[in-house]
C-alpha cells in the first residue's frame, strides 16, 4: 500500500472514531471559559439531580453548570453504560461552588449524565434548536 493512501485511511478511521452513536462528534460541543461568555441557560447541580433536567438553547449558545451541592459531579455525554459515553463531551469533576460551561454548535438533543453517580443523575439533556 502506498504511504499516502495508508495515511488517508488512518485519518478517515480516526475521524469515524470520534463520532458517537448520537450522531454528534467531539467538535460539536466545546468547553468555554465561563468568565468570557454569557450563558443562555444555567443548570444547577444538586444532590443528586440536574435542575432543570432539560435545558433548551439555540445553536452556538452556551450552557453553564453550577454545582450548588456539597459533592463533586461530572457532565458526561450519553447515558451511563453507553459504550461511547463521554465521546461528545466529558467535563471533569465540578467541585462544590464551581462552574463549567459548554458551547453547543449543532442542533439536536444531547443526553448527559454524571459519571460517578450514573444511576441517580442520568437522563438530563440539552436541546439545541
Ligand atoms: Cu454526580
Amino acid at each position: 500500500m502506498q504511504k499516502g493512501i495508508r495515511i488517508l485511511l488512518l485519518l478517515s478511521l480516526s475521524h469515524l472514531g470520534i463520532f458517537a452513536s448520537s450522531g454528534f462528534c467531539e467538535s460539536d460541543v466545546i468547553e468555554v471559559d465561563c468568565a468570557s461568555t454569557n450563558p443562555a441557560s444555567i443548570v444547577s447541580i444538586k444532590e443528586y439531580a440536574f435542575e432543570p433536567t432539560i435545558a433548551t438553547i439555540k445553536a452556538g449558545e452556551v450552557i453553564k453548570w453550577v454545582n450548588d451541592g456539597s459533592s463533586s459531579h461530572m457532565i458526561t455525554s450519553g447515558n451511563p453504560g453507553d459504550k461511547d459515553a463521554g465521546s461528545v463531551f466529558a467535563l471533569g469533576f465540578i467541585t462544590p461552588k464551581k462552574i463549567k460551561c459548554l458551547q453547543f454548535q449543532k442542533p439536536g438533543s444531547y443526553i448527559y449524565h454524571c459519571r460517578p453517580h450514573g444511576n441517580l443523575m442520568k437522563g438530563a439533556s440539552v436541546i439545541v434548536e
